[in-house]
Order: structure tokens, then sequence, then C-alpha cells
């Protein structure tokens, strides 16, 4: 990208032109993130949005938008800067935004100590509460079916029958959870649907949880899905899920969160979990290239590991249901 450009879009947003760094953020799949440093300190996230996957971008902004009312009062939580009355610039063809880097903060690729898992736990709890009574019509669906078990499972099935029959059996199991998951008719809710412990800031002196970040799958969904994907990434070691963790994060959520149904968690947290490595296999038999950053290898080899994860759910059911009920006893 030529640099001009960059000078173009922060002017844009009422932004100095002149910035003294721009490091480019790979940690994300999808979209293209850069943080713009000046020379006083301040800093800023900018990104441009993937359209290849996101189609419509500003249903991802309305979205956003309306989000943000809900957090209003919260002192930290990400901002994109208003340009005439919209939070995202249209530069040619292509759709940017920037928000004010949250200073004092870091995230992290893994979890390992309890106070920490604590407050990633409470920091989803208290989105999800935040969110509570939101109302999901106001909602854009952004991305159909993104976290249609069943389907992702299916299409990956459809394919591995063809050509990697091994790991059929392992789907068509999951397919019977899914349908436990779906027999309870869990209401939608506005959800993150994105959640792990890269999308959580929490503050560096202190260790307590800031705020979740990556808004862009903020849609109707399920509360259960976002609780089951954090532990699928945070509460796991060697592969498995790490029972001592997921007490530490189920005691976090269920401290502001009340809950009486533990089956419903350990559904979303097997469901979830099986779907993205469903989504990682698809990519790798298929011509899709849907995680571009990846490699056939590391597809694969992603697609295993959470393969592996998901048996460790299957396997340790029982104390898990007695970890996410005990954790709401806590309340
Ligand atoms: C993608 O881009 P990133 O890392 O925020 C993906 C998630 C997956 C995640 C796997 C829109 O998120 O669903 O869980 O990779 N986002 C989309 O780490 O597909
Ligand atoms: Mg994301």
């Amino acid at each position: 990208m030529i640099l001009n450009k960059f000078s173009y879009i922060l002017k844009s947003f009422g932004l100095k032109s002149e910035c003294s760094e721009i490091k480019t953020i790979t940690s994300g799949h999808i979209n293209s993130t850069y943080k713009i440093i000046y020379s006083d300190g301040s800093a800023y996230i900018l990104q441009q949005i993937n359209k290849a996957i996101f189609k419509s971008p500003e249903k991802i902004m309305s979205n956003i938008d309306n989000l943000c009312k809900y957090f209003k009062d919260f002192s930290c939580f990400p901002r994109f800067i208003l340009i005439n009355g919209k939070n995202y610039l249209t530069v040619d063809n292509e759709i940017w935004r920037i928000y004010r880097y949250i200073g004092n903060s870091v995230s992290y690729i893994s979890l390992d100590d309890s106070f920490k898992l604590y407050e990633f736990g409470r920091t989803l709890g208290n989105f999800h509460n935040t969110l509570k009574n939101a109302d999901i019509s106001k909602f854009y669906v952004t991305i159909e079916n993104f976290h249609n078990t069943a389907m992702r499972v299916e299409k990956v099935i459809y394919l591995t029958d063809k050509k990697f029959s091994d790991y059929t059996g392992f789907f068509n199991n999951i397919l019977r959870y899914v349908k436990k998951l779906d027999m309870k008719k869990l209401p939608l809710s506005v959800a993150h649907n994105d959640v792990k412990c890269s999308n959580v800031l929490f503050d560096s002196k202190t260790g307590k949880g800031l705020t979740l970040i990556d808004f862009d799958t903020v849609m109707p969904g399920l509360h259960v899905h976002d609780f089951g994907d954090g532990t699928r990434s945070a509460c796991v070691s060697n592969n498995k899920i790490d029972i001592d963790k997921l007490r530490a994060y189920s005691k976090g959520y269920f401290s502001v969160i009340r809950a009486s149904q533990e089956e419903e968690y350990f559904l979303g947290m097997l469901c979830i979990c099986a779907e993205l490595s469903a989504r990682y296999l698809y990519d790798y038999l298929s011509e899709e290239n849907y995680f571009k950053d990846k490699t056939p290898e590391e597809k694969l080899k992603r697609a295993d590991e959470l393969i592996k994860i998901s048996e460790s759910i299957i396997e340790k059911e029982n104390e898990i249901l007695s970890v996410i009920r005990s954790a709401f006893q806590v309340q």
C-alpha cells in the first residue's frame, strides 16, 4: 500500500496525516489491521475490512454502531471515529475504520494463570449481561449460517466421505450433539460470535479484564456458543480441555451470569469447537481458501488439534458438567 493512501485516510478521519510508525498487526485471519503511532505517544487501530468474507461491511458497521449504544457508559471500549456521521470511510471501494488504541492494555493468545482466566470469563459475562435485553431485530445477520454447526459438519462429511473417511465417524458423532443442542431451542441473543482470549484486553498492570474487542461477527447468535468459544481458545493444555482452567473461567463467567442448565454450556463448548475443526478441514479439502493466511498443512494441523480438543470434551463430559454446575453455586 502506498504511504499516501494512509496519509489521506488519517486526514479524512480528522487525524494528523503524518505519523511516526505504522505497524502491521497479523494476529487476525480476515481483515488487514495496522497500529498507527504518533510522535506524542497516541496510537490508533486502523482496519480495512475484508469484503471477500464480509459481503456487506456497511451492515457490520451498523451492528457495531448499535452495539456501542449499549456500552456507552463503559470507560474502556473500542469506539470508532465518526466521519460525516458514519463509523467508517470508503476509499477506492474499500472500507476503512479507526479507533483510538486502548492504552495500558494487553491481549494473549493463550492463558495460564487462573486470575486471568477468571477475568476472561467475567469480561465475557459482563458483555452478555449488558446485551441481555438488546433488541436482536436491530442487528443484521452479516454472515449467513456462520455458526450453523450442522451445515458446516455436513459439508465436511460430504468431502471426508470421498477423501478422508477416517474423519467421517468423528463428525457423524458430532451431529448427535448438535441435535441435542438444537432440541434445547435456546433463544437467540446478540452474541459476539468470535470469542477467544486474543479478543479480550486485560489491564497490563492489574491483569483485570477490560473489554472484548473485534465486533465484526456481532449478530444474533447463542451465548452458549460464545461461552464455548472462550473455552476452546483458553481452557486447553496439550490439545485437551484443561479442567482447572475451565473452573477458573467458569467461575468468572458465572460470577455475573445467572444460569441453571449446565448441559447447554457443555454442548455449546463441544459444538463450537467441532464446528471450527470442520471449517479448517473443509478449507483444507476444498478449494475455498477461506483462511487465506494459512498453508494447507497448517489448516490440517489446526483441524486435527481441534478434533483432539473436541474428543477430550466428550471424554470429560461428567467432569465438565460438574465444574460448570459448581460455578453456578458460587453466585
Ligand atoms: C477468524 O479473523 P479472526 O482471527 O478474528 C474467524 C473465526 C475463527 C478464527 C479462528 C469471520 O477470526 O470464526 O474462530 O478465525 N472469523 C471469521 O481462530 O470467519
Ligand atoms: Mg474475528
